[in-house]
């Protein structure tokens, strides 16, 4: 069987009008009336955003702080209105059941959630004890749900909306990925990879030890020919290096093979989609000539969806997804376990002078002085472990480890929509001041024009987007969503009154 399509093509499930009443929380509405609402606040910003950035003109001015903020405040408020801000009720899921690797002992046990917490609030499971404790009081388990029995409304409001996470069981069916990369013992098919994709460049991170930062050591660049021969040295023990193949843009380097197809869950993903609209369908190789010779660039001509391979042992170290985006990760082969914690407690993760991230939730066993408050993060986080088949739904802003207990091989994607734009945009803020600050010595030797032009570069080397890419982003993500409540029909004069689309393109709105 082939893959269903390519991932870039799919489209998300459209939300029920129920759920649209739920995340419009407005009791009065009728059903009908909560889904013109949702359009009309679409075409609102769509229209608002698209003339402002085409009429506004260029000028890297233009694209100050204060416009884009108010820009995206109100993207934020029409998009994203109460379902970001609503007291949820999630439901208990008390589905208990053991992790996946049956090859590790002491798998985690899930719990249901509490209700009534708010988003910006809300915690994982109370804590409970399990046979395993890998870091000395974290919390074992995040809700385990299966994808058929899950419906896109629920994996919204229960988890998507209120930003928890959730492990998805069974999205692998009928992958190209999951039948011709791995073998019938469900061991890596190394050969296989090697043979058909061999010449593809990749960066292997050394994991080897904790003076490696747990898994954010050194790069080396390699052909996936070279990685699987040192995998094989490896395993013969001739290699003392641990090496892990990450961020491969795998789609982005071969659009035609169509490995998988991203679970409905996960497609209403503006980020990827900016990117493809970006390159017309072509995608570019991921490098570009710098100064230095090749770099590879993820950021300016690529996208967000990567393949990771490696042996166990290999370990990804704290971080929150770039952007402060979403991630959504699936196993081919082998099990992850990962560690999560919600953005309220991201302090504990720095230093005792909050300087330093932490580069693990165990960091202070070698360093016990230095990094005082992991003792009370690992309170607050939770670890699960992700077997064959399974997908994990990252929330945005949550700081995570990973480490392969087995030899994984996994598919990951990074993405933004209306749910999480808000926090990408907070970031950029953040970023966009920080940046300002590390050269605010350079003011007076150079133009004004100048000291913002280094702003916005460092900017995007540090955080993947400057305020021109974002603007262009959000502009043309509001232009597609208008594009297609066109084309579906969606809007009417009669619903979105008269006025409405003489503001499309037209005007200055707002
Ligand atoms: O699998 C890994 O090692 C890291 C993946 C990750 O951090 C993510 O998907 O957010």
């Amino acid at each position: 069987m082939t893959a269903p399509c390519n991932p870039i093509a799919l489209k998300p499930p459209p939300l029920s009008l129920q759920t649209l009443e739920t995340l419009l929380n407005r009791s009065n509405d009728t059903l009908e009336q909560a889904s013109h609402s949702e359009a009309s606040r679409r075409l609102k910003v769509a229209s608002m955003v698209y003339s402002r950035w085409t009429e506004g003109g260029k000028d890297e001015a233009v694209l100050a702080e204060r416009y884009l903020d108010g820009t995206i405040d109100v993207l934020d408020l029409l998009l994203c209105e109460d379902s970001c801000r609503t007291n949820w009720s999630p439901v208990d899921h008390g589905n208990k059941t053991t992790g996946p690797c049956s090859s590790i002992s002491g798998a985690s046990t899930l719990l249901s959630r509490p209700a009534d917490r708010t988003a910006s609030s809300v915690e994982p499971d109370q804590e409970i004890q399990t046979g395993v404790n890998h870091t000395g009081g974290m919390r074992a388990g995040i809700p385990r749900r299966s994808a058929d029995q899950l419906t896109y409304d629920d994996f919204v409001l229960q988890y998507m909306a209120p930003n928890l996470p959730v492990m998805i069981q069974g999205v692998t069916q009928g992958w190209a990925a999951s039948r011709d990369w791995v073998d019938e013992e469900g061991e890596i098919s190394l050969s296989f990879l090697a043979e058909r994709f061999g010449n593809a460049q990749i960066w292997a991170t050394e994991c080897t030890s904790a003076a490696d930062g747990y898994g954010g050591g050194r790069r080396h660049e390699m052909s996936l020919r070279e990685y699987a021969a040192w995998w094989k040295q490896d395993k013969a023990g001739l290699d003392d290096r641990l090496l892990y193949l990450k961020d491969w843009h795998f789609v982005n380097e071969f659009p035609d093979y169509q490995a998988y197809s991203t679970p409905p869950f996960f497609r209403d993903d503006w980020l990827n989609d900016y990117y493809d609209m970006r390159s017309g369908g072509k995608h570019s190789d991921g490098w570009h000539e710098d100064e230095g010779g090749r770099s590879h660039d993820s950021i300016v001509n690529s996208d967000y969806r990567f393949v990771y391979l490696g042996p166990a042992g290999t370990k990804t170290p704290v971080h929150a997804d770039v952007l402060n985006s979403f991630s959504w990760s699936v196993n081919l082969a082998g099990c992850k376990l990962w560690r999560l914690l919600p953005p309220q407690h991201t302090h504990l993760l720095y230093d005792r002078f909050g300087n330093e991230l932490a580069p693990a939730f165990d960091a202070d066993e070698a360093r016990p002085g230095h990094f005082t408050n992991l003792a009370a993060a690992r309170k607050h986080a939770v670890e699960v472990q992700q077997g064959i088949g399974e997908a994990i739904f990252v929330p945005s802003g949550w700081h995570h480890t990973v480490e392969n207990l087995e030899d994984t091989l996994s598919i990951n994607h990074n993405w933004l929509n209306g749910f999480n734009l808000h926090w990408a945009w907070e970031l950029l803020q953040k970023e966009y001041a920080g940046a300002s600050a590390a050269i605010d010595d350079c003011r007076a030797t150079c133009s004004g024009q100048e000291f913002e032009a280094l702003v916005q570069r460092n900017m995007a080397a540090n955080c993947g987007m400057d305020f021109r890419a974002a603007g262009e982003f959000v502009a043309s993500i509001a232009l597609r969503e208008l594009q297609l409540l066109e084309a579906a029909g969606a809007l009417s004069v009669a619903v979105l009154g008269p006025d409405s689309r003489n503001d499309y393109g037209h005007q200055g709105a707002g």
